[in-house]
């Protein structure tokens, strides 16, 4: 058995994230990991807020707080919404940990002595009122090509050309719009990438062929161009300090690592605070000299994929030390808000506090994966959620299990029954569900999420054909224990979209497999054969009717929160 670790783009502090941050990483990854669990796997499933740099400090300013004690409110705060989601987090860290910054530190001294680090002078907008070096995108200013009079530093959004801040005209700070503004020198570390290109590419090769399209496309397109040396330093009070042992000057200057230096290498912080926060767990199986038994799998959206695929490598292979990097790697496009932008600054979009308060996490859960931004960029909009909540959850699997149990239980009592043994129509239902659900592993295995949801979607409606053609309410009249057959099956189809079910919806498949009072119920995955059988609950389990799985969306819901969040 493989044993998986999974991680999850990490999150970053500054504010609630929104629906198509969660359908971007976190989500996806939790399915995998417990789709993985559910079959047998050992998993490691790991994931943290991204604590440091300048918005961070910014949002902390804003909320008049010292930025660590923003940054430990809002780490909660995340926490709080993820838990409601059901992500089934190993353990959410904290770039800002000790394990994280003991780590960022090691592996930057290990770069050091590689010979892939060096420091460099360079030019940098320093604001006196501000008291702080700017970071170019802090800068604004008319742009000298098409007069906007916010061009940022770094680019102009109007024109989109690229920027260097000494282009703007009447520049001036973002932060509090000083234009007391003056050009230093300041010494910064550059982690020289580009004497590393070969072996990237090499590492990459044998790879990359293995990944998603997307993710590898964008990988090998970033490659192509060829790496550039990249500073790894900042002028910020918040994150890793440059350790003094190897750079006393730039420790003394207050320098601090670069927060996209800091916030891949969380991901072995957080496997070490979740091994310190508990006796005989060992982070290094997973990270350092893992065998060939771990497989490791990153989840992020397609803009996170350069740093993930190709400088965070780097940053590995420079350290000469058997650090564990990735072996697959998938990314997602954008989600939008009626093919807009969600904006977090804006907040334009749902986000992920406000869904919840409106309906449960599998609702939620089960949109965003069946309608996961894969192989293209995806759509939200409520009419189009209430129609597949609707049509999904409420219709083809909520319906499915009221009607069984509840008239299973209204004509046969509170055991399932044994009626004829299994018939033909009940052999094709078996080949169908173990056909159906061999597709839905396969595409799960290959990572491929709105396949996998159709395939389960099928499996739902599988049952609910079934049932149609056999009429139990029907066939109770001539012969009662042909009634028996169809329902003791359908309660076993019930048992099986628990198990199967669980990786999207949680919540849902609890209530059905608590339905039945099989004792110890053992059942953690079903292979195609077993499937096929539909023999897990035997007759004479004692079962209850649970409440109405999902409540439909109504009209009035959607019109309510389309004026709510704003539509179209
Ligand atoms: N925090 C995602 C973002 O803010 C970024 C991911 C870090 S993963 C190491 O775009
Ligand atoms: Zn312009």
């Amino acid at each position: 058995m493989a044993r998986h670790l999974v991680t999850s783009a990490l999150p970053y502090i500054n504010g609630i994230k929104h629906l198509g941050n969660l359908v971007g990483s976190m989500l996806p990854a939790d399915v995998y990991a417990r789709y993985l669990r559910q079959r047998g796997h050992e998993v490691l499933f790991i994931c943290a807020t991204d604590e440091h740099g300048t918005p961070a400090e910014l949002a902390a300013q804003e909320a008049g707080l010292p930025v660590a004690e923003f940054c430990a409110r809002a780490h909660e705060r995340q926490r709080g919404i993820y838990r409601g989601y059901e992500l089934s987090f190993d353990h959410f860290g904290r770039s800002s940990s000790p394990q994280n910054r003991e780590t960022t530190q090691e592996i930057a001294r290990e770069l050091h002595r590689n010979g892939f680090v060096e420091q460099r002078s360079v030019r940098q907008v320093y604001s006196t009122a501000d008291r702080r070096f700017l970071p170019d995108r802090y800068i604004v200013g008319t742009c000298p090509y098409c007069g906007y009079d916010r061009a940022r530093g770094d680019q102009c959004e109007n024109c989109t050309r690229v920027l260097d801040p000494t282009d703007l005209l009447d520049a001036r700070s973002a932060i509090s719009g000083s234009a007391d503004l003056e050009v230093r020198d300041t010494e910064h570390l550059f982690l020289l990438q580009s004497r590393l290109t070969g072996e990237v590419e090499a590492w990459l090769a044998d790879r990359a062929d293995r990944w998603p399209v997307l993710a590898s496309s964008i990988a090998r397109k970033w490659l192509a161009e060829g790496l550039q040396d990249r500073s790894i330093t900042r002028d910020l009070t918040w994150g890793v300090p440059v350790p003094a042992d190897t750079w006393p000057e730039l420790a003394a200057a207050g320098k601090v690592f670069y927060v996209w230096f800091d916030a891949p290498i969380e991901y072995i912080g957080a496997t070490r605070e979740w091994a310190d926060a508990a006796e005989g767990r060992d982070w290094r199986s997973w990270w350092y000299e893992a065998d060939e038994t771990v497989r490791y799998t990153q989840f992020m959206a397609k803009d996170n994929v350069p740093f993930h695929t190709v400088m965070f490598p780097a940053t590995l292979l420079g350290s000469r030390r058997p650090w564990k990097k990735v072996d697959h790697v998938k990314a997602f496009n954008w989600l939008t808000y009626y093919g807009g932008k969600f904006s977090t600054s804006l907040r334009r979009g749902v986000f992920t506090d406000d869904a919840l308060e409106l309906l449960p996490a599998d609702y939620w859960r089960w949109f965003l994966m069946a309608n996961a931004p894969e192989s293209d960029d995806a759509s939200f909009g409520w009419e189009l959620f209430a129609t597949v909540v609707n049509k999904d959850l409420a219709d083809t699997l909520g319906n499915f299990v009221n009607r069984v149990l509840s008239f299973g239980h209204r004509r046969f009592g509170d055991r399932v029954p044994a009626g004829h043994p299994a018939g033909e129509a009940e052999q094709r239902l078996g080949r169908e569900v173990a056909t159906l659900l061999d597709g839905y592993e396969s595409a799960l295995d290959a990572l491929d999420f709105r396949k996998a949801a159709r395939a389960l979607r099928a499996l739902w409606s599988a049952g609910n054909a079934y049932l149609d053609e056999r009429a139990p309410w029907q066939q109770v009249k001539a012969d009662p224990a042909a009634a028996e057959l169809t329902l003791r099956t359908a309660m076993n189809l019930i048992h099986l979209y628990a198990v199967v079910s669980e990786p999207f919806v949680p919540a849902a498949a609890r209530v059905m497999r608590g339905a039945f009072d099989l004792p110890g119920d053992p059942v953690r995955w079903v292979d195609a054969e077993r499937a096929a059988a539909l023999d897990t609950v035997p007759a004479g389990t004692p079962f209850r009717v649970p409440p109405v799985l999902f409540v439909k969306v109504t009209d009035e819901q959607t019109e309510e929160w389309t004026a709510r969040f704003g539509g179209r």
